[in-house]
C-alpha cells in the first residue's frame, strides 16, 4: 500500500486529494493545524474514529512554520509521496500579512523539503505552485513564461517554485511543480470570488440577502474544477522523470461574466445585486491569467473538462442545496473580513 502525506489536507484541494488517494488505495496522512474551532469540516465525510480498525486516513497536528515537527513527522510517517498544499493562499490577505505569507507559503516549502532530505530523500514531492507567479506577464502563460509576481503571495510562490527545482537539481530528488491556474468547487473558501458570488446568488435567490459587494469585475481568470486538478497533481508524481507542468482550461472569463453565469442560473440579473466596494481591490492587481496546459496533455494526457459556465452551475446548485438542508442559514461573511 502506498503512503502519502498531505500538508493543507483541510483545504479545498487537500480534501479532494485525500478523497482521490483513498479511492486509489493509499494510506493517507494529513497535517492539520491546531485551531480553537474545528477546521476539518471538509474531511467529515472520510473521517473515521481512531478506534476503528482498517482506517486509512490519519491526521497529525503540525504546522509548516515548525521545522522540528516536520522532521519528526516525516521520520515517523516515511511517506512515498508528499503533497505540499499548505499555504496562506489568499492573495488580498497577503498584502495585509506579507511576512506571515512569506513564512508559510515560502519558507514552509524549504522546511518540508529539508525534512524529506533528512529522512527519506527518495520520497516524491509535489509543490502547489500557482499561476499567480506569472502576475503581470500577459497570457497565454505556460511553463516557459517569465514570472512577474504582483503580490506577496505570488512572490512567496516563486521562491517555493525555485526551492523545489533546486532540491531536484542539487540533491537529485523527485520534486515537481504543478503550476495550477484557478480551480474552484463547492469546497472553495467563502472569501474567494467564485464562491463568494455563487453563495450570494443562492442566498439572494432565497430572499436571505439582496446585495453582494465586489472589487475589480474586469479581472480575467482561467477557472477550472478542483477535483480534475487534484487528479493532475497525482499523475505528475507517477511520471518516470520529475518536471514542472501547467494545469489550466485555456478559457478566459471575467469576474463580471462569472457573476452573470451564477445569477443567470437563478434567473436573476447580476446588475441588480452586485455593488462595488474598493476594500476588495488589490494594491497591485493581476489583470489576466489564461493558461496553456499542452505540456501536461502531451506528458500524461490531462485536459480540463469543466468550463466556467458549468462550474458556476455546480457551485450555485451546491449553495442552494446547502440552504435547503441547513437548519439555520449561516450568517453572511463579515464585510471587512470577506476579502
Ligand atoms: P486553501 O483552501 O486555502 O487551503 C490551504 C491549506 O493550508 C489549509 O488546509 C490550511 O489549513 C493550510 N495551512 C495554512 N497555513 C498553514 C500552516 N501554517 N501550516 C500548515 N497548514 C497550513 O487552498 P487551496 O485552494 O486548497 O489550495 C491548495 C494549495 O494550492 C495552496 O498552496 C494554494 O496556494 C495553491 N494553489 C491554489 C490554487 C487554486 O485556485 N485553488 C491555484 C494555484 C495554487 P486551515 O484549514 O487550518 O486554514
Ligand atoms: O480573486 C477579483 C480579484 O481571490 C480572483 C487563489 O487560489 O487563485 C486564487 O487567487 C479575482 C481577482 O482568486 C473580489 O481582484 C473582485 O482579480 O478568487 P480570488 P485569485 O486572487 O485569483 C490563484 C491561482 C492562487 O494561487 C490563489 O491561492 O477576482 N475580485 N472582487 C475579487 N476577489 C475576491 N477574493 N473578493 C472580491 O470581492
Amino acid at each position: 500500500m502506498k503512503r502519502a502525506l498531505i500538508t493543507g489536507i483541510t483545504g479545498q484541494d487537500g480534501s479532494y486529494l485525500a478523497d482521490l488517494l483513498l479511492h486509489k488505495g493509499y494510506e493517507v496522512h494529513g497535517v492539520v493545524r491546531r485551531c480553537s474551532t474545528f477546521n476539518t469540516r471538509r474531511l467529515d465525510h472520510i473521517y473515521r474514529d481512531p478506534h476503528d480498525a482498517g482506517r486509512r486516513l490519519f491526521l497529525h497536528y503540525g504546522d509548516v512554520s515548525d521545522a522540528s515537527r516536520l522532521v519528526t513527522l516525516l521520520a515517523k510517517v516515511r511517506p512515498d509521496e508528499v503533497y505540499n498544499l499548505a499555504a496562506q493562499s489568499h492573495v488580498r490577505v497577503s498584502f495585509d500579512e506579507p511576512e506571515n505569507t512569506g513564512d508559510i507559503t515560502g519558507m514552509g516549502t524549504t522546511r518540508l523539503l529539508e525534512a524529506i532530505l533528512m529522512s527519506r530523500p527518495e520520497t516524491r514531492y509535489y509543490q502547489a505552485s500557482s499561476s499567480e507567479m506569472f502576475g503581470a506577464t500577459p497570457p497565454p502563460q505556460d511553463e516557459s513564461t517569465p514570472f512577474h509576481p504582483r503580490s506577496p503571495y505570488g512572490a512567496a510562490k516563486v521562491y517555493s517554485y525555485w526551492m523545489t527545482r533546486n532540491y531536484r537539481e542539487a540533491h537529485g530528488m523527485f520534486t515537481v511543480n504543478g503550476i495550477l491556474f484557478n480551480h474552484e468547487s463547492p469546497r472553495r473558501g467563502e472569501t474567494f470570488v467564485t464562491r463568494k458570488i455563487a453563495r450570494a446568488a443562492a442566498r439572494i435567490a432565497r430572499g436571505l440577502e439582496n446585495r453582494v459587494y465586489l472589487g475589480n469585475l474586469d479581472a480575467i481568470r482561467d477557472w477550472g474544477y478542483a477535483p480534475e486538478y487534484v487528479e493532475g497533481m497525482w499523475r505528475m508524481l507517477q511520471l518516470d522523470e520529475p518536471d514542472d507542468y501547467v494545469l489550466a482550461t485555456g478559457v478566459a472569463t471575467t469576474v463580471r461574466e462569472f457573476a452573470e453565469h451564477c445569477f443567470g442560473h437563478v434567473a436573476l440579473d447580476w446588475r441588480d445585486h452586485v455593488a462595488h466596494d474598493s476594500a476588495y481591490l488589490r494594491p497591485s492587481e493581476v489583470d489576466a491569467l489564461v493558461g496553456d496546459s499542452g505540456k501536461a496533455e502531451a506528458a500524461f494526457g490531462w485536459t480540463a473538462q469543466t468550463r466556467a459556465g458549468d462550474l458556476a452551475r455546480i457551485m450555485v446548485e451546491a449553495e442552494l442545496k446547502h440552504l435547503e438542508t441547513a437548519k439555520a442559514p449561516l450568517a453572511a461573511v463579515p464585510e471587512q473580513m470577506g476579502r
